[in-house]
């Protein structure tokens, strides 16, 4: 079920910016269900890095299908990170009033997307958080111990080395305002990768921006494999400390605005 949203937020300029790779079997199902939202200002933007398994052909399919729909193509694979950067880029330049943060693969529920733009909408929060970490959030029943402590331990340890508020920093389903994203610099970011997540909310939360958290449930992926590889968790390892050391003896903007909303509150 779809939670209702005012008429009068329902048309928001909203970007939903998904990169793909390697998503043929997923980017069908979770673009039908993305656009079948009752959001009339809803745009998507796929960001295809060539996926060898046609995922940039069928991206093509629903964007010749769907005036809605459009497509990025970028010639290889670089990470996450560059690809959400580029889309990021390329969704500001259209003049939406947010832009969302979304996989492919199912594990974020487009019912969770009306809930944090709700968020948005009330509070005035730059960045809302679909956080499996706050009360009400959920992880998929399927994901085993390791990859509970595993996930769990990546947060915690990002957030205590750098000291941000916010309880699912690695968090990767996000709805950001413009005016949040433009102050982010993101053909600076030191990130290639998923450490992407948490480089732009520590930076969010820097600038003195509003961050709210809002409870989702996170589902396993639909099909096919994750892309996180070594490389990819080194990097994630490394960019904390990285991001505390180019951030030493600056101030912060001001005192970090962290809040937790209950759906009750949406
Ligand atoms: N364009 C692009 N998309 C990527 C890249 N790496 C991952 N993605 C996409 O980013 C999203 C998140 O990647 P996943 O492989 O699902 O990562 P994950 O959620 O940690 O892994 P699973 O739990 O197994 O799904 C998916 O939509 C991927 O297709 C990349 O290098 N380029
Ligand atoms: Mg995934």
């Amino acid at each position: 079920m779809t939670t209702a949203i005012p008429r009068e937020w329902a048309g928001t300029r909203l970007t939903v910016v998904m990169p793909t790779y390697n998503e043929a079997a997923c980017l069908p199902g979770t673009a039908a269900a993305l656009l079948a939202l009752p959001l009339p200002g809803l745009r998507l933007l796929i960001v295809d890095d060539d996926s060898p398994d046609g995922t940039g052909r069928l991206a093509d399919e629903l964007a010749a299908a769907d005036p809605r729909v459009s497509v990025l193509h970028r010639t290889a694979k670089e990470g996450l990170g560059r690809a959400y950067a580029a889309g990021i880029g390329a969704a500001l330049r259209d003049g939406p009033d947010y832009v969302a943060q979304m996989d492919a693969d199912g594990s974020h529920r487009v019912e969770h997307l009306p809930e944090l733009l709700g968020a948005a909408l009330a509070t005035g929060a730059g960045l809302v958080v679909g956080s499996r970490y706050v009360p009400g959030g959920q992880l998929a029943a399927d994901w085993g111990a390791r990859r509970r402590l595993l996930s769990a331990c990546a947060n915690l340890y990002a957030t205590s080395v750098l000291g941000v508020p916010i309880r699912d920093l690695t968090a990767g389903y996000t709805l950001w305002s413009a005016d949040a994203l433009e102050d982010l610099a993101l053909d600076g970011l030191r990130s290639a990768g998923y450490s992407f997540q948490v480089e732009t909310k520590f930076l969010a939360v820097r600038a003195g921006h509003k961050v709210v958290e809002v409870p989702i449930r996170f589902e396993d992926r639909a099909h096919g494999t994750s892309k996180m590889d070594f490389a990819t968790q080194r990097e994630s390892a490394l960019l904390p400390p990285r991001l505390r050391w180019d951030h030493r003896g600056r101030r912060r903007a001001a005192r970090p605005q962290v809040a937790l909303a209950s759906r009750a509150d949406i």
